[in-house]
């Protein structure tokens, strides 16, 4: 088993210089022994719940009976399969996963026409990538509260953003961003800086966090490295411009009158190790100031770099030193902060300290204050610093002024009063700002509550993902699961109701209620350019090596019994499910030829390969639709 010692970043005894952490909390950190049970700390008068098993008289039941459905979806990030979870909420089963970034055996995604054309190909028709990191998925918004047109999703590896359709549940875009390097934050815009009667998304922010030479010539002195912060069309899904910065990007938020985005930084130091990016006492939370950049580039106030055309202009703390010009603001927060969030009332971003053991409150307007040469000093913009506990990451809200952060480090979720601790920071001491707190198991990164990035935060349940799982589920050899718990918080104590494992490693979800989307069951045929509409266009047409094979499917029988083609020749099988009730897949299998794929009711999908080998194949449904889903085939015939 792990032990604690492992999970402590070296060189943290660096942290005993900080003031506000206690020498017993430091040395707890420094020599890896998390005792949170030990640790007081100013505000924290409450101790952590005993952990719970079962949920307690009047907290919420997560065990549906059979046949009752989730009151919320649960939106998750798929990690390492580089796709999309959908899970009903409370319950945590998973419904569906909606493959993006990497190849998907089930829906054939990666095997289709269709779907090659949405992840990108090489000249040779190979995909392009065949592996992902998704880390981040957030929806789209109107009137600050999730509207169920869109979801997006990162790829950490390949700089790639993924578009989800609510209305099918399924992957329609991705983009590639130009000159960045490990894009992990994400986060959709909530209304137009300039237009407010644009009350919803039409942007998508992207935080480059690797710092890379730009253009990437292959220079090794990391002080010549730089990131971008990248604006993603949220329609068109193209690069509409990046902003080139100092130090790094970590996690996006974005405020929810549009006219600020802010990212975290934890290498302010440009480091190319870890020594180096732990150095400085504080790195910075990054502010965007979008009507001012977008103004900038109207102007044509921009550069290009390397091949892209994407413009991008100079966010760079050098050239953004006066306020009424500026289109950046860098706010000092302590040591290497992760996790941005926004407060569901739009007036505060709260940055989470990871080597710091407190979150740092960041009031809006003050910020918008300090661009409008209001504010004298930017610091002044930081309204409170809870100490909250050890390794804090991320932050939700439920939506009744109490935030809710992860302690990496001691394992908990802390809840915490925001007026309270701003309150004590502006000198109240008999403010107390920690509510409450929960052992999770364990050393959790990301939590949501219902709602919690949205102004409709409802403050029902709270999922957190914990990292490690350790004892908590059956051995099953090295790799373990994941633990992903949801707790209660409807009341004023925590209450933890379940545990999930999951697969690695989802890191971010969402959680909202059902009835905000309203998904389509049966495609329609128009949606598909090259539906076969009627089973009578079946057959085989060959334009010289080419070969198109139309074929439709009808429980239990494919329209063509058999199609022959010849060694050598390019085929294009097309496939129309023409049933039309809903849950009537079909799947389309041909032996030798690595093609698998379904089609749903009334999609239309399609295949390329070449006929190299010669023989008859049978090719089969493999989605059991039908009494006779066996005796659902058809032959290929290859003719040498
Ligand atoms: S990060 S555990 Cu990739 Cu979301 Cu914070
Ligand atoms: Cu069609 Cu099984
Ligand atoms: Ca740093």
């Amino acid at each position: 088993m792990k032990t604690e010692t492992q999970l402590i970043p070296p060189g943290s005894n660096a942290l005993a210089r900080r003031s506000f952490l206690s020498a017993a909390a430091a040395t707890g950190l420094s020599l890896g022994v998390v005792a949170c049970a030990d640790k007081k700390s100013e505000g924290a008068a409450v101790p952590a719940s005993a952990p719970a098993t079962t949920a307690p008289h009047g907290a919420a039941n997560v065990h549906l009976k059979p046949g009752e459905l989730d009151s919320y979806y649960g939106i998750w990030s798929g990690g390492h399969t580089g796709d999309m979870r959908v899970l009903g909420m409370p319950s945590g089963r998973e419904l569906l996963r909606i493959p993006c970034f990497v190849p998907d055996a089930l829906v054939g995604w990666g095997i289709t026409n269709e779907s090659k054309a949405i992840m990108g190909t090489k000249p040779n028709g190979d995909l392009r990538y065949n592996v992902a990191d998704t880390h981040h998925t957030h929806a789209s918004y109107k009137d600050g509260n999730y509207d169920g047109r869109y979801a997006w999703i990162n790829d950490k590896i390949n700089a790639r953003v993924a578009r989800v359709r609510l209305d099918y549940f399924i992957c329609d875009k991705i983009t590639q961003l130009p000159n960045v390097q490990g894009f992990h934050g994400i986060f959709p815009d909530k209304r137009d800086p300039v237009d407010q009667a644009i009350n919803y998304t039409t942007r998508v922010f992207c935080g480059g966090e690797f710092s890379i030479p730009l253009p990437n010539t292959g220079t090794e002195d990391a002080s010549q490295y730089r990131s971008m912060f990248s604006c993603v069309d949220a329609e068109t899904m193209e690069v509409r411009w990046q902003v080139l910065i100092d130090g790094n990007c970590d996690l996006v938020a974005t405020s929810y009158d549009g006219k600020l985005a802010a990212t975290n930084q934890y290498n302010i130091e440009m480091g190319a190790h870890y020594e180096d990016m732990m150095s400085a006492e504080r790195d910075a939370c990054l502010f965007f100031n979008i009507a001012r950049i977008e103004a900038a580039v109207k102007e044509g106030k921009f550069k290009t770099v390397g091949k892209s055309k994407v413009p991008v202009v100079d966010g760079t703390r050098e050239s953004n030193k006066d306020p009424k010009t500026a289109l950046t603001a860098y706010v000092s927060v302590p040591k290497n902060p992760h996790g941005v969030n926004a407060s569901p009332d739009g007036k505060y971003f709260v940055c989470s300290g990871k080597l710091s053991p407190t979150c740092t409150v960041l009031e809006l307007t003050k910020v918008l204050d300090w661009f409008d040469g209001k504010l004298e000093k930017l610091d002044a913009a930081i309204v409170a610093e809870p100490e909250v506990g050890l390794g804090p990451l991320h932050t939700t809200f439920d939506g009744r002024g109490n935030a809710y952060t992860t302690l990496f480090l001691d394992s908990q979720v802390v809840k915490w009063n925001v007026d309270a601790a701003i309150k004590a920071h502006a000198g109240d001491k008999t403010a107390k700002y920690v509510v409450d707190r929960i052992d999770v198991h364990y050393q959790p990164g990301h939590l949501s509550a219902t709602h919690g990035e949205t102004m409709a935060a409802d403050g029902k349940y709270l999922a957190v993902g914990c990292k490690f799982s350790k004892d908590r589920f059956l051995p099953v050899g090295p790799l373990h699961a994941e633990n992903e718990q949801l707790i209660d918080i409807s009341g004023e104590k925590m209450v933890l109701l379940a545990d999930h494992p999951v697969r690695g490693e989802p890191h971010d979800f969402i959680i909202f209620k059902r009835d905000l989307v309203k998904p389509k069951q049966v495609y329609s045929l128009d949606d598909f350019p090259n539906a076969i509409k009627d089973p009578k266009e079946s057959g085989v047409f060959r334009q010289g090596k080419k070969v198109t094979v139309k074929m439709t499917s009808q429980a239990p029988a494919f329209s063509l019994r058999e199609f022959k083609v010849k060694r050598g020749d390019v085929v294009t099988l097309i496939l129309t499910n023409l049933d039309k009730i809903e849950d009537l897949t079909h799947g389309f299998a041909i032996p030798n030829y690595n093609v698998n794929f379904i089609v749903n009711p009334q999609e239309t999908a399609s295949v390329t390969f070449v006929a190299d080998e010669p023989g008859v194949f049978w090719c089969y449904c493999t989605h059991f639709c039908h009494a006779l889903h066996l005796e659902m085939r058809t032959r290929m015939i290859v003719e040498a």
